[in-house]
């Protein structure tokens, strides 16, 4: 112990003054288990970008039969070739696992979100599951990124077709795809970039879903227009081109700037309230840049989208893509969504819930069974966050104020930590070799994960009684439950509110889970469950003591969102952001992990980005930044019928499936497809026009 405590405090020089060695005296350390071997079932063929996709004119372009008949011959819309841009995307055939595919056929989904409205940069909700982003095409695109070589990673370029830096690496030129339109026929243009970027990411009074405020491109970043399909971004720091990942799903989605502007209340006299709700679920043909417009919504039943005729992909043989006419999207739950991808009634399945695990398997392993499913790495995982802002994030009672200032503590979150037996956690979600004790920090089998950084905390009520103790919390009326230390909230009992995706059967099992472990300390517990639609919002508020979280992509790439994988601005933590004067009350060692996570961004050398990350695992887990629950591996359920899924597409890593399978260059063989489109032979019909998809004759 004594060399530890020695190697720590050697360390904490290096990194500055650390409180950290003070608690090493208390808490005894483990190794980490390794993980069970769990081998995904199957791994990528691993490419370059270019081998997957250019941008480049094509001597002649497609559509499918019934778009030319009943649409451009009767003149409702330009020929094909008018509708795309100079030098669309061109997926290469190469890089298609069945090749060149065909028109028809619908994938359906079935989903346990509900569409708010489609004012994504206002912060609405779709409904997840895939439908945000198949609507909302972003500057650049990382989901694929599971297949690319690893010394060759970096943002695929999507709205955004090229990027040069300057010299000194401060700025940015973006060149944007030129000719693309919406789905309503409208031209995409810079103004669309600098919208979203001006009076949506920029706006305080805005908060477009996924973002986390302009901050998570680098403080004091600007962006500005150079011509319309030119902007230019400019960064504090020299090369930081760990914002072009930002710049993928959930960073920077623009939506129609002639659609949202009237509505916004800069150019209007609407609320911001007014602004956020202007485009309800119900308003058809909202006009995107995404392979599938929406075109029918029936609440709590379906939401049905068709294929853009205006979208500005296509494969090498020039065919416009989608090759899938139509999207569907049943509300129902996240459980049903595995229920009916096995049973082949959906067709398509992130396996997310370990749960639902030894079922889906056995219903998947007969050679009938209408569905593939395949495990992929352990990248899925919880943790149990504490809500760390001591200033007035979420507007805090004194009961709440004083359970900040308990998560605040690294003694009682050390507690905490040692409270938790995570091999009986993890069996009670399922046994067999899938869960993994997950101690926080970065996943286990990740590319900046390093063992020997990771500080375990084994389960030890003893040891997690003392640290209570330390921490000041006494049971001082003998009633078997803690109390807050007499100049807190009263000396009254500790109770807190754990905040739980009443969506999800894990997260409730979890947060049960938890409040088991705390009962032995003495602590009560009070389950939060919030329905999906408005957990968002709740996480947002920062009205929560604690909350049962899975974990974002930047914990397992940690080269996506890397700005929130600490408090580097004060809305990019999900679960330590600015109180009313602004600024976030950081903790010594967390604001050794914002230096880390800047340097991180700044510096290009691989070596020194891996000691970085080393730094940071470090930094996370001796003091239990969250309190690591289990990670374990997520499975692919796809319909058989399908062709052109990549192999070893991940459910989880840059991105969510959805995204990482390339949907809109799926297709299914003639033979194999079944009638099962809603509105066969239509498109999408005006923005808003209640009459829903236009029908062929
Ligand atoms: C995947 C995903 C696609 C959000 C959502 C949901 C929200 C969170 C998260 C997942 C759902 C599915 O996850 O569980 O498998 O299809 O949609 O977006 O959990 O509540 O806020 O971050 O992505």
């Amino acid at each position: 112990m004594r060399n530890r405590l020695l190697a720590l405090s050697g360390a904490a020089l290096l990194l500055g003054v650390s409180t950290f060695a003070v608690h090493a005296q208390t808490v005894a350390t483990a190794t980490l288990p390794d993980p069970p071997k769990f081998d995904a079932q199957q791994l990528p063929n691993f490419v370059s970008i270019s081998d997957i996709m250019e941008y480049k004119a094509l001597p002649e372009y497609h559509e499918p039969d019934w778009v030319t008949k009943q649409f451009v011959d009767t003149g409702k819309l330009p020929a094909v070739k008018d509708r795309l841009p100079k030098e669309p995307l061109v997926y290469k055939t190469a890089n298609e696992p069945d090749g060149t595919g065909v028109y028809g056929d619908v994938m359906r989904h079935v989903i346990g979100g509900r569409p708010q409205g489609w004012n994504y940069a206002a912060g609405q909700v779709q409904g997840w599951g895939g439908i945000d982003i198949g609507m909302y095409e972003c500057l650049t695109r990382t989901g694929p990124l599971f297949e690319v070589k690893a010394d060759e990673l970096e943002p695929m370029p999507n709205l955004a077709k090229s990027w040069d830096w300057s010299a000194d690496g401060h700025q940015l030129t973006m060149h944007l795809i030129e000719g693309a339109k919406w789905s309503d026929g409208v031209p995409f243009t810079a103004d669309d970039v600098m919208f979203y970027w001006q009076d949506n990411i920029s706006d305080p009074n805005v908060k477009p879903l996924n973002s986390s405020g302009p901050d998570s491109f680098g403080v004091g970043t600007t962006l500005t227009k150079v011509d319309d399909h030119t902007v230019l971004w400019t960064f504090k720091e020299a090369f930081p081109k760990q914002y072009l990942y930002t710049m993928a799903y959930g960073g920077f989605c623009p939506l129609p700037e002639h659609i949202l502007k009237p509505q916004h209340p800069k150019y209007s006299k609407n609320t911001y309230e007014q602004y956020q709700n202007a485009f309800p679920a119900n308003f058809m043909n909202f006009p995107v840049m995404g392979a599938w417009v929406p075109v029918e919504y029936r609440p709590d039943d379906i939401v049905v989208l068709r294929r853009n005729p205006y979208y500005w992909k296509v494969d090498e043989a020039g065919n416009q893509l989608p090759y899938l006419d139509e999207l569907e999207y049943k509300l129902s739950t996240w459980a049903d969504r595995d229920v009916q991808a096995v049973a082949g009634t959906g067709d398509f399945s992130n396996l997310e819930q370990a749960e639902s695990y030894v079922e889906a398997l056995k219903r998947s392993a007969d050679p009938a069974a209408p569905a593939r499913l395949a495990f992929g790495a352990r990248t899925i995982g919880y943790s149990l966050y504490p809500n760390l802002s001591g200033n007035g994030w979420g507007e805090p009672d004194a009961r709440a104020q004083a359970v900040r200032e308990l998560n605040r503590n690294t003694d009682f979150r050390l507690a905490l930590t040692s409270a938790i037996d995570r091999q009986h956690l993890g069996d009670s979600l399922v046994k067999g070799p899938f869960t993994a004790i997950y101690p926080g920090g970065l996943y286990a089998g990740t590319a900046y994960y390093d063992k020997a950084s990771t500080v375990y905390y084994p389960f030890d009520l003893e040891a997690a009684k003392a640290l209570l103790a330390k921490a000041g919390l006494k049971d001082t009326d003998g009633n078997g439950v803690l109390n807050f230390p007499a100049d807190q909230a009263g000396g009254q009992d500790v109770s807190i509110t754990l905040l739980a995706n009443s969506d999800y059967q894990t997260d409730k099992s979890l947060a049960e889970g938890v409040i088991a472990s705390m009962e032995q300390l003495g602590i009560h517990v009070i389950l939060d469950l919030v329905s999906g639609a408005n957990m968002t919002a709740t996480q947002n508020s920062g009205k929560w003591d604690w909350q049962i979280y899975r974990n974002g992509s930047e914990l397992i790439s940690v080269v996506q969102n890397t700005a929130s994988l600490a408090p580097t601005g004060p809305q990019t933590s999900p679960f330590h952001r600015a109180g009313k004067d602004g600024s976030v009350d950081l903790l010594p060692f967390e604001q050794q992990m914002v230096d880390v996570v800047n340097k991180f961004i700044a510096e290009p050398d691989a070596a020194k980005k891996a000691d970085l990350m080393k730094q940071y695992q470090k930094l996370y887990t001796e003091n239990a930044y969250t309190i690591g629950l289990t990670q374990y591996p997520g499975a692919l359920i796809i319909n058989k019928r399908f062709a052109n899924i990549p192999a070893g597409a991940p459910i989880f890593m840059f991105n969510w499936a959805e995204d990482n399978i390339i949907r809109e260059r799926v297709f299914v063989p003639k033979d194999k497809q079944i009638s099962a489109e809603l509105h066969p032979n239509t498109l999408p019909g005006k923005p808003g026009d209640k009459g829903g998809p236009i029908s062929a004759n």
